[in-house]
């Protein structure tokens, strides 16, 4: 074990928004309880706390409707905070449903103008997310969709969307960028109904894009509780289908509002498994924190915040590779055949006639002993329980 498991390194790969430590904590109740947070001090500061990469909306960083000379000064002194600090630029993501344009949606809105503003929106920030040497283009759509079902014609809209998607990633590969597309879903909130609302939608639709080779899915934690789903199960699925570009971690209880907690301050059972599948399921992109700090907390708040999102994310990893590594673990997870699921079940080269003509697989086989065999599950599920509580 390394001398500080709980510090983050750079190889951890841990990234924030700038959305998320820069949240000004405005709510539909409430403004804002926080001044502005430059985003050159975000840099510094997460930079200070051991974080990898930073990320951000072009409003994040370019306040909308900036000017070519403003905007530049605003892009000079935050290649010189990465430059200063080391952070890297992983990610980044367009802001198409803060300004009152967008309220319709954008690359779904019905109105034509507005979907050809918002691809050009778009563009000009994938090319800063090039220059800055990003490799994931994340787009969430959270003004595309509707209220009430009078107001959308859903196909139409898909169509659209795989129009704009499509758009987007005929224009990467035009000019000749090494990034990949990552769709985020979300039920709802801002809008009654987000299309694309889970990962399951999200991996449906890109399967039918003309370039559904660019383009996969960012999945936060978040979003898929909201809609009462299983992160873990959603995850392994795109990872299952070999899509998961980028993903958002937080912290959710249940289906309500979305709260954007710290990592691990949610379902913490759902963060143990969700750790432990990333770390041991494949998954080699950052550690991508999508959460808000809360609105009662001052800036020491907000980076002990930062802070604990990777504390928790560590503690997590370390907690998973003990439980991964108990004898007692292995020997319950071989008691319920976990691993018997990696075995095919046909035999190599059996044809569905010579399954048929198996009495092993049906005449003979015991179906009532078979039923009898005990899960073993509750015993896995305690050992999880306990390495996680730290009670071995
Ligand atoms: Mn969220």
């Amino acid at each position: 074990m390394a001398a500080q498991p709980l510090t983050p390194q750079p190889e951890d790969r841990f990234s924030f928004g700038l959305w998320t430590v820069g949240w000004r904590a405005v709510d539909p109740f409430g403004e804002a309880t926080r001044p502005r947070l430059d985003p050159v001090e975000a840099v510094h500061r997460l930079a200070g706390l051991g974080a990898w990469g930073v990320t951000f909306h072009d409003d994040d960083l370019i306040p909308f409707g900036a000017d070519g000379a403003e905007r530049e000064g605003h892009i000079a002194r935050f290649r010189e905070a990465l430059d200063e600090t080391g952070l890297v630029v992983p990610m980044a993501t367009t802001n198409l449903f803060t300004h009152p344009v967008f309220k319709g949606g954008a690359l779904t809105s019905a109105d034509r103008d507005i979907r050809r503003y918002a691809l050009r929106k778009v563009m000009r920030n994938m090319d800063l997310a090039a220059e800055l040497g990003a490799r994931t283009y994340v787009l969430w759509g959270g003004r595309e969709g509707a209220e009430t079902d009078a107001g959308i014609d859903v196909p139409a809209a898909l169509d659209r969307y795989a129009e704009g998607v499509d758009t987007l990633a005929q224009y990467v590969l035009d000019q000749g960028y090494d990034l990949r597309l990552a769709l985020e879903p979300k039920p709802n909130e801002p809008r009654g109904d987000i299309l694309l609302p889970t990962i399951g939608h999200a991996l449906a639709f890109i399967s039918r894009l003309q370039h559904h080779e660019m383009v996969g899915v960012n999945p936060e934690v978040g979003h898929e509780q909201m809609a009462g789903l299983n992160y873990v199960h959603g995850i392994g699925q795109a990872l299952w289908s070999g899509k998961l570009f980028h993903l958002d971690l937080n912290g959710q209880r249940g289906p309500r509002y979305d709260q954007d907690f710290v990592f691990g301050h949610g379902d913490l059972l759902s963060a143990f498994f969700t750790v432990d599948l990333l770390e041991h399921g494949g998954y080699e992109g950052p550690r991508h924190f999508d959460y808000k700090p809360l609105r009662t907390e001052d800036a020491d708040g907000v980076w002990a915040s930062a802070e604990a999102n990777m504390r928790s994310y560590l503690i997590l990893r370390e907690r998973a590779r003990a439980y991964r590594a108990d004898p007692e673990v292995r020997e319950a997870l071989r008691a319920a055949r976990v691993d018997q699921l990696a075995v095919p079940t046909l035999e190599p080269g059996e044809t569905p006639a010579r399954l048929a003509a198996d009495p092993g697989a049906f005449e003979e086989f015991d179906v009532d002993a078979a039923a009898a065999r005990g899960g073993g599950f509750v015993r896995l599920s305690q050992l999880a329980l306990e390495h996680l509580t730290g009670a071995r």
